[in-house]
This record gives structure tokens, sequence and C-alpha cells, in this order.
């Protein structure tokens, strides 16, 4: 019995009888805090999706997501932009890694104490713990229930840095012949908790109900007024964006680290706030409205001179007009603050969305029920505005109420309340940097005044004229217009520049903003070299 005592046990082979203690490399304390962190965000994960598979949670991401998701909503607008920036569309994994990076550095540490003081180490584990439980409560929606994976999580990683071999003979925790190898610990805790994620992450991510309810939405296209697309609306240049840009190409931006999925059949949209009535319609209910189809080019108002966070697709939904009149907004209301299922809001101009123009309810996107991205089952699309004040997704409340009460999301961050689109051009092809054959050259690109229509496109070539621009077929004063300019190459290196003009022929603003507080202006500029 003796010799399993841990008391009587040396930690560390050859030493013992007050001899002194040979410390295992610093990087075993590491590892054990990486394993213990693993196992812990691997089982909240896990735990998370079997709650969520029973219906027992609001609905909340794993820590990860919601540390990130925390992270974002406490970001600064300057980083937001520089991460959008840096990583285009790709910031959410960015998040992710970084969270988990920084995460992982945490854990090594704190295993690192654990090794010296156990004690010391087990409280600031159980601290970073407590930082995942009040990611968790902060999310919008949170339920008490929601922080049970992320408490199991964390139970699970001190259970198993508690069973660190310590590195001095004075401490107490078990090891030698008695306790498996650090590398057996190591790699069955490691095993357990990446196969918990795994298993965690495929459960949550396929949300079953939220797949099958979207292929069957597919399966089944609501009856709609169909739009046509004049012939001459896409020119064709090879390099330039085409004149409706496929779903799967299209931009995504949200505050969302996991996109929601949600089952169309448990969606509902409630119009609260200032009404004569409350009203709220499903999604059987929106399918029976008569739809139409409508082209309209959404725009970030993130999008800087020249950048490409914007898109133009054929969207199929209901006015959401009809809907307001159903519930009947009272006199001195003047904004909808939209609702998303993950807490996101924007407020919208309620003239905006009673008036003659095609904002709608959309349930469709390029002919598909909208990607799980771009907001099944529901999303907002209004025709004029930029995203971050219209163009809700997953979009489940309008409430009707005043500019004065009430604000979205990005105001307090440093947005305008109003985002109206700013008249805009872009050149496509030929790039920055291109070279390019003398002779005759395709200048081409897009340029979009939503729902003022484009009237006008000019390019000029060093500090040559302003020239027109001819301009594809016009298929909605809602949507961009593409253009293209035969231009007469010479050698050498030029500047090409590009300017557009609205349908009531104002030009674009030439003077050079940034993209906050309501959207970049600015002339893009694009420099080639001819040989
Ligand atoms: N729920 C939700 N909807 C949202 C956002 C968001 O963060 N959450 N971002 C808005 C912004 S800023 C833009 S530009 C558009 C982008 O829509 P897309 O991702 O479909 O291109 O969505 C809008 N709708
Ligand atoms: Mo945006």
């Amino acid at each position: 019995m003796t010799t399993t005592s841990p008391a009587t046990r040396p930690d560390v082979p050859g030493t013992g009888g007050g001899a002194p203690v040979a410390a295992a490399p610093a990087w075993h304390g590491a590892l054990d805090g990486i394993v213990a962190g693993l196992l812990t965000v691997g089982l909240a994960t896990l735990v998370a999706a079997i709650l969520e598979g029973l219906g027992a949670s609001g609905g909340q991401p794993a820590p990860i997501a919601a540390v990130g998701g925390a992270f974002i909503d406490r970001t600064p607008s300057w980083l937001k932009d520089a991460a959008i920036a840096t990583f285009g569309t790709n910031d959410k994994r960015a998040l992710l890694v970084g969270t988990v990076v920084v995460l992982a550095v945490l854990c090594a540490v704190v295993g690192m104490i654990a090794r010296r003081r156990l004690t010391a180490g087990l409280v600031l584990f159980a601290l970073l713990g407590l930082v995942g439980v009040a990611a968790v409560l902060s999310r919008p929606g949170a339920a008490p229930s929601d922080i049970i994976p992320t408490v199991l999580g964390t139970m699970a990683g001190l259970w198993f840095l508690s069973r660190t071999p310590a590195t001095s003979a004075s401490a107490t925790a078990p090891a030698g012949e008695g306790a498996p190898s650090p590398a057996r610990r190591w790699l069955l805790g490691g095993l357990v908790g990446g196969a918990a994620a795994y298993v965690g992450g495929f459960l949550s991510g396929g949300s079953a109900a939220a797949t099958a309810s979207r292929d069957a939405a597919a399966a089944a296209p609501a009856r709609a007024a169909k739009v046509t697309i004049p012939a001459g609306a896409d020119l064709k240049i090879p390099g330039a964006t085409p004149f409706i840009v496929p779903n799967q190409d299209f931009y995504r931006i949200d505050t969302a680290i996991v996109v929601p999925r949600l089952d169309a059949a448990q969606w509902k949209l409630k119009v609260t706030g200032m009404v004569d009535r409350e009203v709220e319609i499903d999604w059987a209910g929106l399918r029976s409205k008569p739809m139409q189809e409508a082209l309209i080019t959404l725009t970030c108002v993130s999008n800087e001179v020249g950048g490409d966070l914007a898109g133009n697709a054929v969207w199929t939904g209901w006015p959401v007009r009809e809907l307001l009149a159903m519930a009947g907004p009272k006199a001195g209301a003047d904004m909808v603050l939209q609702t998303s299922a993950d807490g996101w809001t924007c407020g919208t101009p309620l003239s905006t969305l009673t008036d003659d123009r095609n904002a709608m309810l959309a349930v469709r996107m390029n002919g598909e029920p909208l990607p799980f991205e771009h907001g099944f089952p529901v999303r907002l699309v209004v025709p004029g505005l930029y995203g971050y004040v219209s163009a809700t997704k997953w979009v489940t409340e309008l409430k009707v109420t005043t500019f004065a009460q009430d604000q979205g999301y990005w105001t307090p961050r440093g947005w305008s309340p109003l985002g109206p689109i700013k008249t805009a051009s872009r050149i496509d092809v030929p790039r920055t940097g291109a070279s390019v054959k003398a002779g005759t050259v395709a200048v081409a690109g897009v340029a979009w005044a939503q729902h003022r229509g484009i009237s006008k496109v000019e390019v000029q070539i060093d500090t040559g004229p302003w020239v027109a621009a001819r301009l594809a077929a016009d298929a909605s004063i809602d949507a961009w217009r593409q253009w293209v300019y035969e231009w007469q190459a010479t050698r050498g290196s030029h500047d090409i520049r590009v300017r557009a003009y609205d349908g009531s022929g104002q030009p674009q603003s030439p003077l050079e903003a940034r993209p906050d507080p309501d959207g970049a202006t600015g002339i893009h500029t694009v420099t080639v070299r001819v040989d």
C-alpha cells in the first residue's frame, strides 16, 4: 500500500529522500493546460449541442462562439473595420481562430502555474471558465440554463488539471508509477476533448430540422410575379463582376459567429410597438401571400471606394408594407426597429418600408431559398438603404417606434442612424497593377445609386477629359448598372478613373470620405501598365 500512497511517492523519478527535485520541462505544464482547455471546450460544445437538440436551451452557442460574439459586440468599430479590411468576409473565421489561439495560450500559462502551485492553477482555470459563463450570459436571449455546458466543461477541465503531477516534491498530486504517463494523459484527454468538440460541432452545425425545412422550401417555390432581366443588362466582359452575383459568391456581413440555422416551421415574425394591433405571421402564412421578384443591389456601408461589399440578386418576397398595414402604424412613428433571431437590430425609416418601393420580406435569393448565411428563412431587403439599417437576416420582430426612442446595433458604435446609399462606381477590369497590351482595352465595371438609378458613367485616363462610358441595359433603378469603355491604350503607366451620375443627374461625390459614419465617397482609380 505504501508504494502507491501519493504522500510517500516522489513525483519525479530519481528523486526522494530530500534530494533536490528535477523539474519536468515547462512545456509539460503548458500541455496539461491546453488539454484541460480542450476538454472543457469540447465537452461544453457537446453538451450545448445536446441541450439544443432537446430544445432545452435558449439557442446559445457553445462557449468559444459566445466569447467571440461577446468580443465582437464590445469591439471598437475601427478594429472591426480593420478585421473586415484584413480578412474580408473571412473575418468570422479569423476571429474564431484568434479566440482559440488566445485561449490556448492562457490555458498553457495556467497549466504551467498549476505544476508549481496546483491551487493557484485551479483557481485561474476556474476564472477562465467564469469568463466563458459571463460571455454566454451576455448573448442576446440567453437563459440561465445556457451556462450548463460551460460549467460542466469547466468542471471536467478542473478535474483533469487537478490530476496534474506537480513538479515539486512538496506537492501532493498523485503521479509516478501508479499514475498514467504524461503522454498517455495528454493523449486520452486530448482524444476525449477533441471527439466531444467534433461530435458537438457536427450535431449543432447540422441542425437537421433547419436543413430539412430549407430543402422543403426549395422543393416548393412560392408563387411570384416574375422579374424580366433585359438581355443587355450583363455586358459579359471577361473579369468583370456578373450582373447577377451567384449566391455562393455574394458578400456576407453580419455579427453572427455561428450562422443561425432556423427551422422555418418554428419561425415567426411579430409586428409590435406603436401599432393599432400587434400582428404575427408564420412561415405558412407568409408563403401563402402573393410574392414578387425584384432586382435589388445590396451594399454594405463599410464598403471602401472600389470595394466588393456589394452584390446584386433577384429577391423574391412579400412587400413589407402590406404586413405593416395589417398592424396599422400609429401617428408619430418614424422608425421600425428590426430584430433578428440572434439579437442584432437595425433602425429603418418607417417611410421606406411603407412607400411604393420594393421593400420586402424576402424568402428567396436568385431563385433558391435564402442560404442560411443570407438569412434563411426570411430577411428584409430595402432598395436604397445600406444593409446595416435595413437588411435584417433571420428577422423575427419589427417594432414600430421612433428614432428618438430606439436605435439599431450600429448607431451607438459610431455609425449614422440613417443610411441611404451613396452613388458609387467601380472599375472591375483591368485591375490595379495589371499589365495590358497596347490597343483596344475594355475598361469595365459597375455603378450604383439604388432607388435613384444610374444615368451616366464617365471615365478619365490620366489627366485627360472625362468621357462617357457605354451603359448596359437598365434593369431596375434598384440595381447596379454595368458599364464599359473601349480604351485605346498607349504604352506606359496610366491612371484610370470612373465617376457615375444618379438618375436625377447628380454626380457622385469626388470627396474622399471614410466608410464611417454613413458610407465612403471618392473616385475609384486603378493604375495599369500598357506594353
Ligand atoms: N441578423 C443580421 N442581419 C444583418 C446583419 C447582421 O449583422 N445581423 N448585417 C447587415 C449588414 S451590415 C449588411 S451589409 C447586410 C449584408 O447582407 P448579406 O450578408 O446577405 O450580404 O446584412 C445586414 N443584415
Ligand atoms: Mo453592412
